[in-house]
């Protein structure tokens, strides 16, 4: 009742009013005449805080005690997107507070979308640690997400003159009203030296690490909130800092440089994300990166259990540790590092918990993507840890050599060292030896890393692997993307089902129903024009909302192909151009994504897209029917605005290269129809939506193989197809750049002479099955009633399922229900 609740956690109007505007005055310092967006935004954002607080605390709370089992998600990246309108659905509050805030005469959408995302990630992975501590939170299950604080995210993308150029993203400059640091939890990271043997008082020998350096792991925790239940886990991300933050001798000798230098090195850890989402190698920082918030975790996990009055002999009791990649899988050397020379326990003993405790996810089957590390690089920055992979390597090529006598290719194969060259350690091995469980993200891709990456690992120890399919959380990737469709589902088959996303299923009967299928329409009607107003405002291109909205959205690599979509682009050109009559159905063509600063095929690539664009946009004879754009700055935020208003979703990647894809999820959750190879995830939406509403190309993963065995010539397909011979050559003769020959002839030659993704190969079947949906486009009461089913038919992929997988597969991970005090 007003009047007696209390400001922290009422949720009557006139009580959110008054917390608003108390934050705003006693916490973020203003006075309602002096305050910016961005102030109500920081005053709004604290007033929510204040109401997620005591779930908060309480499910911390639960986290000490010895029986309750806790999931640590170790992975370097979180893409968690803008945390306010995601908490007010979570919490339920997004009518009260839409209300309050109206009333205060401010726009609550504004609010939402002044916040600065936090663009802690690249792209897939993650993206789906984001929606994985969502689902987390939401099954009431005990989770902490470990990670870095990244002061500077993914940079921030513009488009000049049609190239990518890439702007420092600078998340926290107004602060982060959603984190609460814990300098009392803080812990240190040693770093180079040498080590020591030793004998123990007992006689036994011990190793000793003489650290060359040490920083200090700041921990930073955001609040995830469960949807409608109590349960609000932490994501703890950690800051590295200089031990002493000033150096007063260096200081008093004059050396005023000297005195802050530590600090300055020091907090270079946890600087800057690295942009790329493939392939980083060599890189000293990037290794420091991944120890610092590897040993900061464990050693917290640690004191955890230790808090919680059990010993380290059932730490895989309380705790089980996915790691999101091999990025996180030098734990596996630091957690027998902490278990031997710290705590003193014998190295089988130590080994036992280590393996029950930890747990590896594979996201890529790109040879190129997985990690190594030179021994030298290594050894230098974690000397300790050298010898321990040495010790485990070992003792695991002993066994191999009992299973497999004699058999020394497979001893290299599966040596955690790579004796090749300059000799490297091979993470994805040590990540292998030292889980109980490995998992790929879609079921093709896990029998793909059964036979190809990992078949040596697969014949030695089968047990331990297992599939998860990615899945995404309906909360921000429907409810709060797309609240009128949500309304929409929820007026036909009442709500509940964004918990039971299979539920979902109700919507089949009324794809037949011709009044749902016009509400189904006019949503996404209201939607696209949204969408084309924000082009028009963005890039100054007019699109048209009555035409298709064909999407692709996604980093920019080549083998995800978009180039294959601008050949299709420039094949419609053509045609038109030849029959300005031709009969098609209007298409706007949508592009967004970032390309690895380094990448430079790939900024050719977006130099492309947009370069066509500038011709195909301003050409009277086809720009009624076909627009090409290309939306910079790609990011959560972008992917809420643009997967509800697409009608097509491009996934064309070839066949055995996209680990699984989670856009394509969203977007048919959405109401899309895909366009996709049998890749990844697609297989499995395919199999749910069904083949008749799901438009299929390209070539099969086993015909891929072949093809590239017996020898594959781009060459042969460019002289026997006129059409793609015209179009390479359209683009090669300067039409779509000012006359220039050169600027897209990397791309041009890559294609002729090498074609390592077989766009040529998979062209024509491309073009016709787009000619599939031309057709099927134009009959658009059957378009709407795929759509509907598309949707419909969704409910395996919410990360709620794949949760569930995880929990009973891997982690034996159960609900524990908060109570609160009403
Ligand atoms: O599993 C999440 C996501 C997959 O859906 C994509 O198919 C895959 O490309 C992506 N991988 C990365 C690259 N990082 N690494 N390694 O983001 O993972």
């Amino acid at each position: 009742t007003p009047g007696v609740e209390d400001d922290r956690t009422g949720l009557g109007i006139e009580t959110l009013k008054r917390a608003f505007f108390d934050n705003l005055y006693y916490v973020q310092g203003k006075l309602p005449n002096r305050a910016s967006t961005v102030d109500y935004y920081m005053a709004l954002a604290y007033t929510v805080r204040d109401r997620l607080l005591q779930r908060w605390l309480a499910t911390e709370d639960i986290l000490t005690r010895p029986e309750v089992r806790i999931v640590g998600y170790l992975s370097a990246e979180f893409l968690m997107g803008p945390h306010l309108g995601n908490n007010l659905i979570n919490l339920d509050i997004y009518a009260p507070v839409k209300q309050a805030i109206e009333e205060s005469g401010l726009n609550l959408q504004e609010l939402i979308d002044i916040e600065e995302e936090p663009g802690l990630g690249n792209g897939g992975l993650g993206r789906l640690a984001a929606c994985y501590l969502d689902s987390l939170a939401s099954l009431q299950i005990p989770a902490i997400g470990y990670g870095i604080r990244y002061e500077f995210g993914i940079f921030d993308q513009e488009i000049v003159d049609g190239w990518q150029v890439e702007i420092t993203d600078k998340w926290l400059k107004y602060g982060n009203p959603w984190e609460v640091a814990r300098p009392e939890e803080a812990v240190e990271i040693k770093f180079g030296g040498y080590t020591q043997p030793y004998t123990d008082d007992q006689g036994r020998y011990r190793v000793r690490w003489v650290p060359g350096s040490t920083v200090m792991g700041i921990p930073y925790d955001t609040p995830i909130t469960g949807y409608n239940v109590n349960t609000v886990n932490t994501l703890r991300l950690w800051k590295a800092e200089a031990p002493e933050s000033f150096d007063f001798t260096a200081f008093n000798q004059g050396d005023y440089w000297g005195a802050v230098n530590d600090k300055v090195v020091s907090e270079t850890i946890s600087k800057v994300l690295y942009p790329n989402d493939e392939q980083i190698q060599g890189k000293q920082l990037r290794l420091q990166q991944q120890f610092f918030f590897v040993s900061c975790s464990l050693q917290d996990v640690i004191r955890r259990q230790l808090e919680s009055g059990r010993t380290l002999d059932t730490l895989h009791e309380k705790f089980s540790l996915q790691m999101n990649d091999t990025h996180p899988s030098v734990a596996v050397a630091e957690l027998m590092r902490l278990l031997v020379d710290e705590h003193m326990l014998e190295w089988d003993h130590a080994w036992d918990i280590t393996t029950r405790t930890l747990a590896y996810t594979n996201h890529t089957l790109l040879p190129e993507a997985l990690e190594k590390w030179s021994v030298s690089l290594f050894g230098s920055l974690l000397p300790r840890h050298l010898e321990i992979i040495f010790e485990i390597n070992s003792r695991f090529l002993d066994q191999v050599r009992l299973r497999y006598p004699g058999d020394e290719a497979r001893l290299g194969q599966l040596s955690l060292i790579d004796e090749g060259g300059d000799r490297s350690v091979r993470m994805a091995n040590l990540a292998c030896v030292g889980s109980h469980a490995i998992n790929g993200v879609a079921a093709l891709h896990s029998e793909l890393l059964k036979k190809t990456v990992l078949h040596d690992f697969y014949e030695l120890m089968p047990e331990k692997f297992c599939n998860v399919t990615n899945g995404v959380t309906p909360r921000r990737w429907l409810a709060l993307s797309n609240p009128r469709l949500t309304a929409l589902i929820d007026r036909r088959i009442g709500n509940g089902w964004l918990t039971h996303l299979d539920r979902l299923r109700e919507l089949e009967s009324a794809a037949d129903d011709a009044g749902f299928r016009h509400e189904w329409r006019m949503v996404k009607r209201d939607i696209k024009a949204d969408l084309a107003d924000h082009i028009a405002n963005r890039t100054g291109i007019s699109v048209n909302p009555d035409t298709l909205f064909d999407i692709q959205v996604k980093r920019i690599h080549e083998y995800k192909r978009q180039h294959l979509n601008v050949l299709h682009i420039v094949t419609l050109y053509h045609r038109l151009k030849q029959n300005p009559n031709q009969d098609m159905a209007g298409r706007t063509f949508i592009f967004g994504g970032k390309a690895a600063p380094g990448y430079d095929m790939a900024k050719r690539i977006i130099k492309l897209i947009t370069s066509v664009g500038d011709v195909v946009n301003k050409d009277p004879d086809v720009s009624d029917r076909l627009r090409v754009v290309f939306l910079p700055d790609y990011n959560v935020t972008f992917g809420q605005r643009v997967y509800p208003a697409a009608e097509l979703s491009e996934q064309i990647s070839l066949a055995g290269l996209e680990a699984s894809g989670t856009g394509n999820m969203k977007f048919s959750m959405n109401g899309a129809l895909t366009i996709g190879t049998l890749d990844g995830a697609n297989v499995e939406i395919r199999e749910e939506v069904g083949a008749e509403n799901f438009f299929l190309f390209g070539m099969k993963t086993e015909e891929v193989t072949a093809l590239r065995s017996q020898g594959y010539n781009p060459m042969s397909y460019y002289h026997s197809n006129e059409t793609l011979k015209a179009v390479i050559d359209l683009i090669a003769s300067g039409h779509f750049s000012h006359g220039d020959r050169e600027l897209f002839r990397p791309l041009i030659d890559n294609l002729l002479y090498h074609d390592p993704y077989m766009l040529l190969a998979d062209y024509q079947s491309y073009v016709d099955c787009q000619d599939q949906v031309d057709r099927a486009y134009r009959d658009s009461e059957n378009w709407v009633r795929m759509s509907i089913l598309n949707a419909a038919r969704m409910g395996k992929f919410s990360s709620d399922r794949s949760i569930q997988d995880y929990a009973q597969t891997i982690w034996q991970a159960d609900a524990v229900p908060i109570e609160i005090e009403a």
